[in-house]
């Protein structure tokens, strides 16, 4: 039986942002059944936690042996193994996966420098000055993106895994309202909250972020 780790109790009270729900979407999308062990902030910097994740966060995937982390690897791994999140044909294979790294090298890191202003250097004397420049960092690629995207259903034609990956990454805007300005993502981002998989992942995360211990 596969395990993932989440936090035991995710800060967004089960909006779904963390990221163990991309890796319970896409053990959805493939069908595999998998069981989620609930870490404490103070339990994901020991030891025990630390030797499965070098860097003390969750998630990380166990299975026979196998202890993997970083969401991208996670994914890659279940959609090499297992049919659903991968096109056969090694060329669109390879286009899909160009997506995964987009969306984690190219896409969500200025969306983190963003929620880091936003959350944490709000009372920095510079704050106010800087966020412009932050905007402006996140605008470039997501209209890049959406110029991509056009009217497309999906990034390279079908669903894969790079679709995956880029919808959990572009959901963190949505809670500020910022996903509206660009309403080809936002439709993009509702097309992948529609899918089946993805519902089923979203409600076993607010059930595990909502249960009493
Ligand atoms: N690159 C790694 C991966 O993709 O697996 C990043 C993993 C990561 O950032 N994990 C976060 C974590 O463990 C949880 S998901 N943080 C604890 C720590 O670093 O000490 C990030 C996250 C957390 C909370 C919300 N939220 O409440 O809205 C959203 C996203």
């Amino acid at each position: 039986m596969i395990t993932i780790t989440a936090f035991d109790h995710s800060p967004d009270g089960g909006k779904g942002l963390a990221r163990d729900t991309r890796v319970r979407w896409a053990l959805e999308e493939v069908g595999l059944p998998y069981q989620v062990r609930g870490v404490t902030f103070e339990a994901l910097k020991q030891p025990a936690h630390m030797a499965l994740q070098p860097f003390g966060q969750i998630p990380t995937f166990e299975e026979d042996g196998l202890v993997l982390f970083e969401t991208g690897s996670i994914i890659l791994h279940l959609a090499q193994k297992h049919p659903g999140l991968l096109p056969q044909d090694p060329n669109a294979r390879a286009r899909a996966m160009s997506w995964m790294f987009a969306s984690v090298n190219t896409i969500e890191p200025p969306i983190l420098d963003m929620a880091t202003a936003r959350l944490f250097e709000r009372d920095k004397p510079w704050a106010e000055a800087r966020m412009p420049l932050v905007v402006e960092r996140l605008k470039k690629p997501l209209t890049q993106l959406s110029n991509w995207l056009a009217d497309s259903e999906w990034l390279e034609g079908t669903f894969t895994a790079g679709d995956l990956m880029m919808v959990h990454v572009i959901l963190r805007l949505k809670p500020s309202g910022f996903l509206n300005e660009f309403p080809s993502l936002a439709a993009y981002a509702a097309r992948g909250e529609a899918r089946p998989a993805y519902q089923k992942a979203y409600a076993a995360q607010l059930e595990f972020n909502t249960r009493k211990i």
